[in-house]
């Protein structure tokens, strides 16, 4: 796919009704900005799309619980998710919202489309309703025992089963609880099956072409294809698209008063809608066609393993039935990070939330540390005392080490100028070799979503620096072969050129700065693969510390916060 000359990149929709927490930002956001970043590196154009995910059940709830209107949770919510993800260096082209007309019209238009092609049916069916709370209870609001004959797990929700990750039937649920009233610490809702009638989206008359659809990348990972297969054993069904709820987009029926699309129907339409409203700002009102109906763009989504269902079936199975859209190259799911040792949990404040994190530290040590431990073929684990080994021992005392050392025996030595480079030193062509070598390998890693990889070669390539000053010691060299000396020290600063590029996708913050020290441009599209800029007299800026070292203090406070 890294062929292809444009990109465009989503990343899953956080819902508008909490802050972000580390697990969300390793799950998809972090890989989403890093592969961006290296696309563009490389010569591609590529746009980043996201927004934040406003209708459905999960923002009435939360306006119910904190007795306020959705639009104030969503308002909230949103703000708090764009500065976040701001701070964090995680930067879209666009991040929209999908409570807006501009969005319930793209919904709207795609929902009648599919009825015209008749891929929806109209059907009465039951509904958990609770009396307590006079509503149709939507499915994450139900909770039981899962129906699933080999899982039975309890805690399963009315969408989606968290133990065997199953979709749920929330009728078929055994002894079905209401949350609301649970939330809203009520004695349990008393909670019944209720008639009412909803649009049903075929999926199973897409099975085939999911299947073929699925067949044709065999490069996903195998958690995603592993997965999506097994629901194509167990038969893709027709699933409910609208519900009973007055907050989301209006189903544009007359039939239909009172009733909205389902969340999940909806949000991912709201990539097409921000990719829409992006083109129009640019002034290219038909330029967003380039990718959603263009195979020679590339498309690819990031989500947290748990949305897999509906980006690598459901929502594939949408496009095709619609008609007139490619569907997407790639289906990039991260597993979970859990937190020293125990599962993220949101209602247990079990949590590192970014935005308590920032008012600590800064944003490249955690976006090393999540790269550095990401989930992407099995869950990973969030420990205090390993971010700060890893920013001290790794960020601080071998890529800070390197480029510091570097620049500051070129500003004690050289006069803060790039040295000469006599030819000869042979230590130097294994360097300058190495950064070949890095330069081509990292770029094969982030092409083929393995982020970890990446970044494990980039601090290779450091440590090959810093064994390079080890064996020409050239703080010795310089009394004995100042020519010699010169050379090492122009080679290392090659290979700090080349870091300040490599680092770029990983650690924005930290390269922009080692851009400025070293007084060039900041790093620009194409850059990867461009001649290296250092020439022999260029003058550099004052060394300064990248990485400072977290001390124990620090975490401790963390740890004890927890
Ligand atoms: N908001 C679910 C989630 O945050 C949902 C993602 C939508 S992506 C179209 O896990
Ligand atoms: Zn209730």
């Amino acid at each position: 796919m890294i062929g292809k000359d444009r990109f465009l990149v989503t990343a899953a929709l956080p819902y508008a009704n909490g802050k972000l927490h580390v697990g969300h930002i390793a799950g998809a956001y972090l890989p989403a900005d890093t592969y961006v970043r290296f696309l563009r590196l490389w010569g591609k154009e590529a746009i980043f799309v996201c927004g934040s995910d406003e209708n459905g059940a999960p923002i009435t709830v939360r306006a119910l619980q904190e007795g306020v209107s959705p639009q104030e949770i969503v308002d909230r919510y949103d703000a708090i998710l764009r500065s976040s993800f701001a701070e964090l260096g995680i930067e879209f082209d666009i991040y929209g919202r999908t409570h807006t007309p501009r969005h319930n019209e793209v919904s709207q238009q795609f929902f009648l489309r599919l009825l015209e092609r008749g891929y929806l049916a109209k059907r009465a069916c039951d509904q958990i309703y609770c009396r307590t709370c006079c509503m149709f209870l939507p499915d994450r609001y139900v909770e039981g025992i899962c129906h699933w004959p080999d899982c039975g797990g309890a805690g399963a929700r009315g969408d989606q089963c968290e133990k065997c990750g199953r979709p749920i039937d929330a009728t078929r649920l055994l002894q079905p609880k209401c949350v609301v009233c649970r939330q809203q610490k009520r004695p349990a809702g008393d909670v019944i099956i209720r008639t009412t009638e909803h649009w049903y989206f075929l999926l199973d008359r897409c099975a085939d072409e999911i299947r073929r659809y699925l067949d044709s990348h065999p490069e996903w990972r195998e958690s995603v294809r592993r997965f999506s297969y097994g629901l194509l054993e167990q038969g893709l069904r027709e699933r409910a698209i609208t519900r009973d709820l007055a907050w989301g987009v209006p189903v544009p029926l007359p039939e239909a008063a009172g009733k909205v699309l389902y969340v999940w129907f909806d949000a991912p339409i709201g990539y097409i809608t921000f990719t829409r409203v992006l083109c129009e700002s640019r002034g290219q009102p038909e330029g967003w066609k380039k990718f959603w109906q263009d195979e020679t763009a590339g498309l690819v989504h990031f989500i947290g393993k748990d949305n897999t269902v509906f980006h690598a079936v459901i929502f594939p199975a949408m496009l095709w039935a619609h008609g007139g859209y490619r569907l997407p190259d790639a289906v990039v799911a991260n597993e979970f990070l859990n937190l020293e040792g125990d599962k993220i949990s949101t209602s247990r404040g079990w949590a590192v939330w970014v935005d308590e994190y920032l008012a600590n530290f800064a944003a490249d040590p955690l976006r090393y540390y999540l790269t550095a431990i990401a989930p992407e073929t099995s869950d990973s684990d969030f420990s205090w005392r390993e971010f700060q080994a890893r920013n001290n021992g790794e960020l601080a005392d071998n890529l800070g080490n390197f480029i510091q050392r570097n620049l500051a025996f070129c500003a004690k030595y050289f006069d803060g100028k790039m040295p000469e480079a006599s030819q000869g030193l042979t230590a130097g062509a294994g360097l300058l070799q190495e950064i070949e070598d890095s330069r081509r390998e990292i770029a094969e890693h982030l092409a083929n979503f393995r982020f970890r990889a990446g970044l494990e070669r980039l601090m290779r390539l450091s440590q090959r620096g810093n064994q390079f000053l080890a064996e020409t010691a050239p703080w010795q060299m310089r009394k004995r072969d100042a020519a010699a000396c010169a050379a090492a020290v122009h080679i290392g600063l090659r290979a700090v050129e080349a870091l300040s590029i490599f680092m770029a996708p990983f650690l924005p913050f930290a390269a922009a700065n080692l851009r400025r020290m070293l007084r060039l441009p900041a790093v620009a599209p194409g850059d990867w693969l461009a001649e290296p800029r250092l020439t022999v007299g260029h003058v550099f800026g004052e060394p300064e510390v990248l990485f400072p070292k977290i001390d124990d203090g620090a975490i401790e406070r963390q740890m004890r916060a927890l």
